[in-house]
């Protein structure tokens, strides 16, 4: 059963090499010139996590074993993975017997002044949205398509940007009596393309109503939330100096420590760090906060989804969340290897697995239990089924290997945001009786 298919490696021994050779100069050019110094600091900070293949683990125990050292595993091969990690942790992966290739950073953008903040992204990366951006976007359908499309703050991030929640419906100002489900992105920092696919909805459900038939059924009978942007801080400091930070986590200081943030995908209030699938160190990329629902974000999205409890009963059916990368869809538990087990029936398991083999069928991507990948405790997923029985998924998008990592040109948004139309349609069609996947309708869904 852990048997898993895994794409292939590739190689990219060059340019690390030069990236290597690249680094000492430019470090040592920025001690005596401050005019330079931010540039060079851009260019070589020495405290920038890289990405590192590393050749050995070959089974789920192995790659949890592997995150214990703080660095996040980007990609599962069959006897490898790919991690991003800082100094610290690349040297303690080493200790555990494996051998690290480091793979090249992120392409340089221009450089910045001393102090100066950049407003955009690099070239080549512009059509991506930055947080002022993707406001401006969202504020432009709201005005466009009021009628279907409404706009609430649910909340504010660490550094006080606004939690946004999008609502889709036919008479969006109504709560009616309709299946909710619910779509989130970017609750980590680097994976900007995550906020394009909460884009890419909101346009494409608003646009299209009215002229396509399926997507104008969809909203006449389901509730949609979107939350496009769980991590704003974070997502606007990885491009904070007009290079990629290759940031995880969110921007809240820890106290007693001068490692910044948490990872979101490990704070949500279910078995949190209950597993080996977390760490307790506030420099690790996996840091799960202090207590669970520590970060203001996910105390936001938390709250939000306790709101759509009406008349003792969740609204939100079924959910998405969007990550990137390695093209998968993923489904609970992450915390156990088990299929099944307490809050975790056969039935349910199968209806996941069976909805979740039929997106993946659409769009390419790999279906599997999370679990397989390694151990998360305190995932969003995880906690939305085990706390709130929504069928959540977690997608991990673009590129499966390659293809940029976290950082694939703004040329592949249109394609790789699209290619998820039809699983997300197939959801949103599911969720007023998930049971159907398995044709267990009868037995889940008679209507009372
Ligand atoms: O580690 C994560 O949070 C996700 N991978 S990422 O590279 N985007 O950081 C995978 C989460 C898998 N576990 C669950 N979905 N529970
Ligand atoms: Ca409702
Ligand atoms: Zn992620």
């Amino acid at each position: 059963m852990r048997l898993r298919r895994i794409p292939g490696g590739r190689t990219t021994v060059l340019a690390a090499v030069l990236s290597l050779a690249l680094a000492a100069p430019i470090a040592a050019q920025a001690q005596d010139s401050p005019t330079t110094a931010v540039a060079a600091h851009a260019a070589a900070d020495p405290e920038l996590p890289h990405q590192y293949e590393v050749t050995g683990p070959a089974t789920s125990a192995e790659r949890t074993a592997l995150v214990a050292t703080g660095a996040a595993v980007d990609e599962v091969h069959a006897r490898s993975v790919v991690v991003t990690a800082d100094r610290a942790q690349a040297a303690q992966v080493r200790r555990l017997g494996y051998r690290l290739r480091k793979l090249p950073d992120p392409p340089a953008a221009r450089p910045v002044s001393p102090g100066s903040r950049v407003k955009d992204f690099p070239a080549g990366y512009t059509k991506y949205h930055t947080y002022a951006e993707a406001t401006k976007e969202i504020d432009g359908l709201v005005a466009k398509y009021p009628a279907l499309l409404s706009k609430q703050v649910i909340g504010t991030s660490h550094e006080g940007r606004d939690i946004l929640a999008l609502k889709l419906s036919k008479n969006v100002t109504k709560d009616e009596d309709e299946p909710e489900v619910l779509f989130t992105a970017h609750q980590h920092a680097r994976e900007h393309l995550t906020v394009e696919m909460a884009l890419y909805l909101l346009d494409e459900l608003t646009a299209k109503y009215g002229s396509d038939a399926r997507i104008t059924k969809l909203l006449d009978s389901r509730e949609i939330w979107i939350v496009p942007d769980l991590n704003p801080d974070g997502g606007e400091y990885d491009i904070a100096t007009g290079q990629f930070r290759s940031w995880r986590k969110n921007r809240q200081p820890n106290a007693g420590s001068s490692e910044v943030g948490t990872d979101l995908n490990r704070n949500w209030d279910f078995k949190w760090g209950c597993c080996d699938g977390s760490s307790g160190d506030p420099g690790d990329e996996t840091y799960r906060g202090p207590a669970a629902a520590s970060a203001p974000e996910v105390q936001v999205v938390s709250k939000f989804v306790h709101s759509r409890v009406v008349g003792g009963k969740q609204q939100i059916k079924a959910a998405v969340d969007f990550h990137t990368y390695s093209e998968l869809v993923l489904w609970p538990f992450g915390f156990t290897h088990d299929e099944t087990g307490p809050g975790m029936t056969q039935d349910e398991h199968d209806t996941f697995a069976a909805i979740g083999k039929k997106m993946a069928a659409s769009n390419g991507y790999t279906p599997e239990q999370s679990s397989e990948l390694y151990i998360t405790d305190g995932a969003i997923d995880d906690w939305l089924w085990g706390d709130q029985k929504v069928f959540a998924y977690t997608f991990e998008m673009y590129p499966s290997s390659g293809g940029g990592g976290f950082y694939p040109k703004d040329s592949v948004i249109p394609k790789e945001t699209s290619r998820n139309r039809e699983a997300v349609l197939q959801l949103l069609e599911t969720a007023d009786c998930p049971y159907r996947a398995i044709g267990k309708q009868e037995q889940y869904c008679k209507q009372g």
